[in-house]
C-alpha cells in the first residue's frame, strides 16, 4: 500500500469517533443535562468501577474482592457530541435480589430506565456471568456487554468467539481489558449505537413453551400495567409476582411499586463524607 494511501486511512481512522480517543471527554461529577443515562450492572467483581473511573474520570473505589460497590454512583461523560450520565452499580448475581446491594442494582435497571444497560462480564466465568446477562435480557433489548478481563482470559489460554457471542445473544459483545483501557472506545461507540437508536437490538430471549404461564403473566400484567400507568416491565413484576417475591409484593401491596425509582442516588460528595464519618 502506498504511504500516501496509508496515511489517508490512517486520517480516516482519526476522524471516526470510533477510534478517536479525545472524542471521549470525562466530565467527573458534572453531569446536568444529559443526553442518555447508562447503567453499569454485573456480577461482583467484574470491573464495574474501572469502566466507570475509565470514562468519568473518578475514583470509585475497586479492589480485588466482591461486594466493593455497596450504593450506586453516578458520573458523566460526552461521546461524539452527547451528554451521557452513567450509574455504577453494585455487583449483582441476580435480578432476584437477596441483599440490600443487589436491591440498589436491580431497582435501577428495572425501573430505572436507563437508556443503555452495559452488562459487564468476566471472561474467564462466562458460564457463571450469563445467568444475570440472560435476566436482563429478559426486560431491556438496549443492551451492550462488556467482555472484561480479556487479559486474564488470554492469561489462562481460554478464547472467546465474541462474534458468535454477539449474535447468539442478539447484542453487542464489546472485549476489554478496563484495567489497561483497552477496547473502551469500542464500548463507548457501542454505547452510542444503542442510546440514538443507530443499532437495533433483538436479544436472545427464552422461550416459555407453557401457555399456562404466559397466559397468567399476561393477565396479571395488564391489571399491573393499569394499577400502575408508566411502569417499564410489568410482564417481569408479574412474574416475579408469580414467583412469590417478597420485595415485590410487599411493593405491590403498599403501592410503592413505582416509588422503587424515586430513591435518590449517592454522590460522590455524600459517600466521601459517608465513609469519612
Ligand atoms: N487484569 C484485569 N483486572 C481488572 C480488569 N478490570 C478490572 N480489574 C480489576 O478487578 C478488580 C475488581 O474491579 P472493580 O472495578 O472494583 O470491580 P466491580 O465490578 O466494580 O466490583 P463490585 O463493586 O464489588 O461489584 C480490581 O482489582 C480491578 O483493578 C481487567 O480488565 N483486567
Ligand atoms: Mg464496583
Amino acid at each position: 500500500m502506498s504511504e500516501e494511501r496509508k496515511s489517508a486511512l490512517h486520517a480516516g481512522c482519526e476522524t471516526c469517533p470510533a477510534h478517536h480517543a479525545a472524542n471521549l471527554k470525562k466530565l467527573g461529577v458534572d453531569m446536568e443535562n444529559w443526553d442518555y443515562v447508562v447503567a453499569l450492572a454485573g456480577n461482583p467483581n467484574t470491573g464495574k468501577s474501572t469502566v466507570f473511573n475509565a470514562l468519568t474520570g473518578l475514583r470509585q473505589h475497586t479492589g480485588n474482592w466482591p461486594g466493593k460497590t455497596v450504593t450506586r454512583a453516578e458520573g458523566g461523560f460526552v461521546y461524539g457530541g452527547n451528554r451521557y450520565k452513567i450509574v455504577d452499580l453494585p455487583g449483582t448475581y441476580s435480578l432476584l435480589a437477596t441483599s440490600m446491594d443487589e436491591e440498589v442494582a436491580r431497582d435501577f435497571i428495572l425501573f430505572g430506565q436507563p437508556d443503555v444497560t452495559v452488562v459487564v462480564v468476566d471472561a474467564t466465568r462466562l458460564e457463571r456471568n450469563l445467568n444475570l446477562l440472560l435476566q436482563v435480557l429478559e426486560i431491556t433489548d438496549r443492551v451492550v456487554v462488556c467482555l472484561n478481563l480479556i487479559d486474564e482470559a488470554k492469561r489462562h489460554n481460554l478464547t472467546i468467539d465474541e462474534r458468535a457471542l454477539a449474535r447468539d445473544l442478539g447484542v453487542p459483545v464489546v472485549p476489554t481489558s478496563a484495567r489497561y483501557g483497552d477496547g473502551l472506545e469500542r464500548l463507548t461507540s457501542e454505547i452510542q449505537s444503542v442510546a440514538t437508536g443507530k443499532a437495533v437490538l433483538s436479544p436472545h430471549r427464552i422461550q416459555s413453551d407453557s401457555s399456562e404461564l404466559s397466559d397468567a403473566v399476561s393477565q396479571l400484567a395488564e391489571q399491573i400495567a393499569e394499577e400502575f400507568p408508566g411502569l417499564p416491565n410489568a410482564r417481569w413484576v408479574a412474574l416475579r409476582l408469580l414467583d412469590g417475591d417478597s420485595r415485590i409484593v410487599e411493593a405491590v401491596r403498599k403501592g410503592e411499586l413505582g416509588d422503587l425509582t424515586q430513591v435518590g442516588p449517592e454522590t460522590m460528595a455524600e459517600a466521601a463524607r459517608r465513609s469519612a464519618g
